[in-house]
């Protein structure tokens, strides 16, 4: 505590953004360099601006792009996006640049024989993927065909329709690799997909893993910065110390993977005690008698032998979130912890809805609660046709009956390529083949498809493996779909061409699909541009395309939030400590403790991960100003707990090679207190293979080439830290 204390004081010292560009979480101050650029943009002719939405990651934050004579010069946060509000992280800074990337792909590519890419025309490109397509489906049928994407505003729309208009269900997102096995607990215990915090009325928030401080979204670090200024009790459960316990009061080191014990832990005491919400837990949940009987024996001294958190540390906690309460919560978290990460990460979302449970915290103030999303009413039928159903469900589903219906699980679909039965995949703005499970099998399941085409801006290792490679416009350079923004207000975002198109035999994510959708046959469920679709969806909610395209971000009919306990959308219509969608998927009906599935053996340590400020996924690694950054500041490096570290005879910046069952690799070790022996810390989105991604290539190493490839049970997610490895110096 002394430790984090002695944090926030610095914070309040120099101020909450230097603290946080001190630890590399945003950019550094630009100040003077942009009243330069502010000058020069007086003196220089033709300077024009246009809002767009980053396309950084998936919180699409509302930016101002200004030109000077036709170049980028600035991009800068939105006032009004509720995301950015006013401020875009340091990766919006550097993505913006992307158009300008000499490694950009700038005309359509087909793979050679040899494995080296030719350019073709559009023309060509899309003649020659319809008749394949055409071909496979008629032998195969529509079910041997999948997308995977990380969709954006238009991809949204597009990229699902393309599959259905072709028969097929098989429209997969990343979920599997980030936050699918959250999504899914959530679901099944509230039956909403996910909740947020009020963090302007909590008293104490308790974070598992979710780090504000690296993985960024501008308005969370703004709340984050708030509470702290307020003295709130903030609580970051973490194997390592984040960049958010810049603002916390408390870090507690946990062993990876057993962040339910801790819950469990903190749920036996607050019934052992009577410290829980009784009115709520009657009038309001299912199963509670069985869920108590469950946890009988999880006492804090149980989940000490566990998950390594003191039994003191876990009753403390306990009765300070009952005094807090229903002012108080567990923040839903992301990816790392609970995400995707481990068997048990479906039940320790679950665990943590059963906390909120307890302390009476849905849906009121200052607790955890559920809002709502708006969505575009129903549109001309005849203009914008609706796509049949397709016969056949998604492949996956059936094995994984609790993969969230937005998302799918992808490496079902990679199963079912490996299986010879998946045979054509289109990729959209995804580099699966580096980030969503093990990349030998990536590379061994597309290579049994028959056809693999890729739209990207670059040549990630994804499109690499492609027959096609279909080159897309930066998002600067396009016009979108509108962005539908939920929570306690409703907004609409809007993306609109900031840029010419640098190189001209670029397209947009709507001219491609359409032109897909066309040349596969299917063109008549794409007859209208993306200005009359857009008008029309802007329309039904009640706004004009011009209002949103002048202003960026528009704010919707107020939904009329209000406190409450919510309605949840459970099959019983109540809070779900038993849920029989569980069980029947093979996962344990009432909410209680389940191990990780790796424990290291001796000598062996955990490996897990997380972002870093400066960087989104695999996306940034080639862009020159943020590369830099990463090589001048040794930012690719292990971290090692020194205890672990000494052991081994191992020093601060000593090369090592690190070995699981899958993969060996060398970097270098960042030896630091920040990190709970037995446990080592990866920043992963190094390791870039690509060869035409010069810049990046040959920086650090990849956290997913360590991890053999499985599914989470019942849910199918890539368990992607169920991984324990060994360390040794090696000679540089
Ligand atoms: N800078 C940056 N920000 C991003 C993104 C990005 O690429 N870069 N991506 C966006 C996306 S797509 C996502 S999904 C979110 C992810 O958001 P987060 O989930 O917050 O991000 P991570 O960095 O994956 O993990 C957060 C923390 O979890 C810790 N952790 C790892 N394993 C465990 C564990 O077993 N238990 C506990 N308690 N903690 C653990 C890590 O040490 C790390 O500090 O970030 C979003 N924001
Ligand atoms: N080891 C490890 N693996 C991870 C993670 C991790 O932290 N560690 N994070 C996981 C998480 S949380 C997530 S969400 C996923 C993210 O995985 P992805 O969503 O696949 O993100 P990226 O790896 O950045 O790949 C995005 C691709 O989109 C391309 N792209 C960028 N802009 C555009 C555009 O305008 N149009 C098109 N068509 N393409 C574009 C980029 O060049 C890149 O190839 O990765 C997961 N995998
Ligand atoms: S958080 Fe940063 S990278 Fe993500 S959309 Fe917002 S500004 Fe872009
Ligand atoms: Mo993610």
């Amino acid at each position: 505590m002394t430790e984090s204390m002695s944090r926030r004081t610095f914070v309040k010292g120099a101020g909450a953004t230097a603290a946080l560009a001190a630890t590399g979480a945003v950019a550094a101050p630009v100040g003077s360099l942009m009243t330069e650029r502010a000058h020069a943009a007086e003196a220089a002719p033709d300077v024009r601006t246009a809002p767009s939405l980053c396309n950084g990651c998936s919180s699409k934050c509302g930016l101002t792009a200004t030109t000077v004579g036709g170049k980028l010069w600035t991009v800068e946060g939105l006032k009004g996006h509720p995301y950015s509000k006013g401020t875009v992280c340091g990766r919006a800074h550097g993505l913006a640049q992307m158009a300008y990337s000499d490694e950009r792909v700038t005309q359509p590519l087909r793979r050679k024989d040899d494995g080296t890419f030719e350019p073709i025309s559009w023309d060509d490109a899309f003649a020659e993927i319809g008749e394949r397509v055409q071909s496979i489906i008629a032998k195969n049928g529509p079910e041997s065909v999948a997308l995977i994407h990380d969709p954006r505003p238009s991809g949204k729309y597009y990229g699902p329709r393309f599959m259905n208009a072709l028969g097929s269900a098989n429209v997969y997102t990343h979920g599997a690799a980030c936050n699918s096995s959250k999504e899914s607990g959530i679901v099944h215990t509230t039956g909403a997909s996910n909740f947020s915090v009020d963090f302007a009325n909590a008293k104490m928030v308790v974070f598992i893993g979710r780090s504000y401080g690296d993985a960024i979204r501008p308005s969370s670090v703004k709340s984050l910065a708030d509470a702290a200024d307020a003295a709130k009790r903030i609580v970051v459960v973490d194997p390592r110390l984040s960049n958010s316990g810049v603002f916390a009061t408390d870090w507690v080191p946990i062993k990876p993977g057993t962040d339910l014990a801790l819950l469990m832990g903190i749920a036996h005491v607050l019934i052992a005690e009577d410290l829980y919400d009784r009115t709520f837990v009657e009038e309001h949940t299912v199963g509670f008698e069985e869920f108590a009987q469950n946890i009988a024996s999880c006492t804090p001294k149980w989940a000490e032998g566990v998950c390594e958190v003191p039994a003191d540390t876990i009753t403390e906690l306990a009765r300070a979130l009952a005094k807090a309460a229903p002012a108080a919560a567990i923040e839903p978290s992301w990816r790392a912890a609970f995400g995707c990460s481990y068997a048990n990460s479906f039940d320790t979302a679950r665990g943590v809805t059963a906390v909120n449970a307890l302390l009476g915290s849905w849906g009121q103030k200052g607790g955890a609660l559920i809002t709502s999303s708006p969505k575009p009413g129903s549109l001309d039928a005849q203009k914008f046709p609706s796509v049949p159903k397709p016969a056949k469900k998604r492949v996956g589903d059936a094995a994984f009956p609790l993969v969230p219906s937005g998302m799918g699980s992808n490496l079902a679909a990679l199963q079912a390529a490996l299986d010879g039965d998946m045979k054509a995949f289109f990729f959209y703005n995804s580099n699966a083949a580096q980030g969503y499970a093990q990349p030998k099998v990536w590379r061994e399941g597309l290579d049994k498809a028959e056809l693999v085409v890729t739209i990207d801006v670059q040549m990630s290792e994804t499109a690499v493996l492609s027959d096609y490679v279909l080159p897309e416009c930066t998002y600067l350079e396009r016009m979108e779909l509108p962005d539908f923004i939920g929570g306690k207000k409703h907004y609409v975002g809007m993306r609109t061409p900031a840029l010419e198109r640098v190189h001209p035999e670029t397209r947009s994510c709507d001219e491609i699909f359409t032109g897909l959708a066309r040349a596969c046959g299917v063109g008549e469920y794409f007859d209208f541009t993306l200005e009359e679709l857009a008008s029309a969806q802007l329309e039904s909610v009640g706004v004009t395309l011009e209002e949103v395209c002048e202003k960026g971000v528009v704010e919707l009919a107020d939904p009329h939030f209000t406190y409450g306990v919510p309605k949840f959308k459970t099959p019983s219509g109540k809070f779900e400590f038993k849920s029989d969608k569980a069980a029947e998927a093979g996962r344990s009906a009432v909410i209680g403790f389940a191990p990780r599935l790796v424990e290291a053996k001796e000598g062996e340590l955990y490996l897990i991960g997380g972002k870093q400020g400066i960087h989104s996924h695999t996306m940034t690694m080639n862009i020159p100003a943020l590369n830099a950054v990463s090589r001048d500041y040794d930012l690719e490096r292990l971290w090692m707990a020194a205890s672990d570290a000494a052991a081994r005879g191992i020093a601060d910046g000593d090369l090592v090679e690190v070995a699981s069952s899958e993969h060996a690799g060398k970097v270098r070790v960042h030896v630091t207190q920040r990190v709970k022996p037995g446990v080592l810390f990866l920043p992963t989105h190094y390791g870039i293979t690509s060869p035409y991604q010069t810049h990046a290539r040959g920086l650090g190493i990849n956290h997913m080439d360590f991890v053999p490839f499985r599914m989470e049970p019942g849910v199918g997610s890539a368990m992607s830290q169920e991984v324990a490895v060994t360390v040794k110096k090696v000679e540089a």
